[in-house]
């Protein structure tokens, strides 16, 4: 008889291929260097998630201070019949940013795509991630991209069957600026086409003293977060840092609204990278993020400048953290 899995009237087979890296192997050198030679000294976040990094962003998480995990889990859980009613069946599912997300099994569960094509700048996270869902969803074709989303980024769109949706959890969002976020948007618009949608995991605007704690918890894990991008230059760029000579220091900047964090010099020093040479007085710092909270109405105008209409919008029960279902205007 016929065993063929792609024989007609068989459950067909899923396929699982990884696209060629779109990762320049240097920009993390020329970034670093660029970076610490401004005024403001400053690196870019995309740095943090090396295999350590990513090990205290999953530790993060887990923390009782750090709510937007568990209220966008909550949420997501809560309203996935509507999610997957807004999104639609059968089409294909482009998430950016996957990482280790516990959501997506979530969402192909209940949106049941075609194709699921991630993408993360974490090649290790990656492979995890679609390892495991191929072994869960065996009809799945799954297509994993190496890539930085903060760059245009060629999706092989050509194997995009049905409506496109590009999944976007977390509030990476926030790490760009709004500038920033609106050229993302409006590039995403131009993937998914007319009839595409979006889906966009917002972090919202709070009492400062609830955001504080999230970026400065008790046990200092947030601090070895933002610690480990200097070790990280140490250990792949030939720098010099010394840990303890700098500082963890984040807060609510509510003009911009905005927590930023950055790494405080205690002293005045000099920092070697490679060959490059940068000098450090006694208080300054070097800007590691930026995490950007948004109103409904106020992410919804972003959207709309960049093409999309804020069609849905679903909270948790406390009202910490939204997603926002975008449809093209
Ligand atoms: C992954 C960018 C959403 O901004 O909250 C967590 C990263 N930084 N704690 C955030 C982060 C410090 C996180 N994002």
């Amino acid at each position: 008889m016929a065993r063929n899995p792609r024989s007609r009237g068989a459950a067909r087979l899923g396929s699982l291929r990884f696209s060629v890296s779109t990762v320049p192997a240097d920009s993390f050198r020329e970034d670093v260097i660029a970076g610490l030679s401004l005024p403001q000294k400053s690196l870019p976040p995309k740095y943090f998630y090396d295999a350590g990094g990513s090990r205290l962003f999953e530790a993060i998480c887990r923390l009782k201070e750090y709510y937007p995990t568990r209220a966008e889990l909550a949420l997501t859980r809560r309203h996935i019949g509507a999610i997957a009613r807004f999104a639609g069946v059968g089409g294909t599912l482009i998430e950016y940013g996957s990482g280790a997300s516990t959501k997506s099994p979530l969402l192909i569960g209940a949106l049941r795509p075609t194709a699921y094509i991630p993408v993360d700048i974490s090649d290790a996270a990656l492979r995890k991630t679609s390892a495991k869902l191929r072994r869960r969803f065996t009809r799945l074709d799954i297509l994993a991209v190496h890539g930085d989303f903060s760059q245009p980024l060629k999706i092989p769109m050509a194997q995009a069957k049905g409506r496109r949706v590009v999944y976007f959890p977390g509030s990476t969002i926030g790490n760009l600026t709004p500038e920033e976020a609106q050229a993302f948007l409006r590039t995403t618009r131009g993937q998914v086409g007319p009839k595409g949608a979006m889906l966009v995991g917002v972090d919202l605007k709070k009492d400062a003293n609830l955001l504080h704690a999230a970026y400065n918890d008790a046990k200092g894990v947030t601090a070895a977060f933002n610690l480990n991008l200097l070790a990280r230059i140490n250990r792949e760029l030939r720098g010099d840092f010394r840990l303890r000579q700098f500082r963890h220091y984040a807060f609510y900047n509510a003009a911009l609204g905005r927590i930023e964090m950055h790494l405080v010099s205690l002293k005045a020093q000099t920092v070697n990278v490679g060959n490059h040479r940068f000098a450090f007085d006694t208080g300054e710092s070097i800007h590691t993020e930026n995490s950007y909270k948004y109103s409904i109405d106020g992410f919804r105008a972003l959207a709309a400048s960049a093409g999309f209409r804020g069609e849905k919008v679903w909270l948790d029960p406390r009202g910490m953290f939204s997603l926002h279902g975008l449809t093209a205007i």
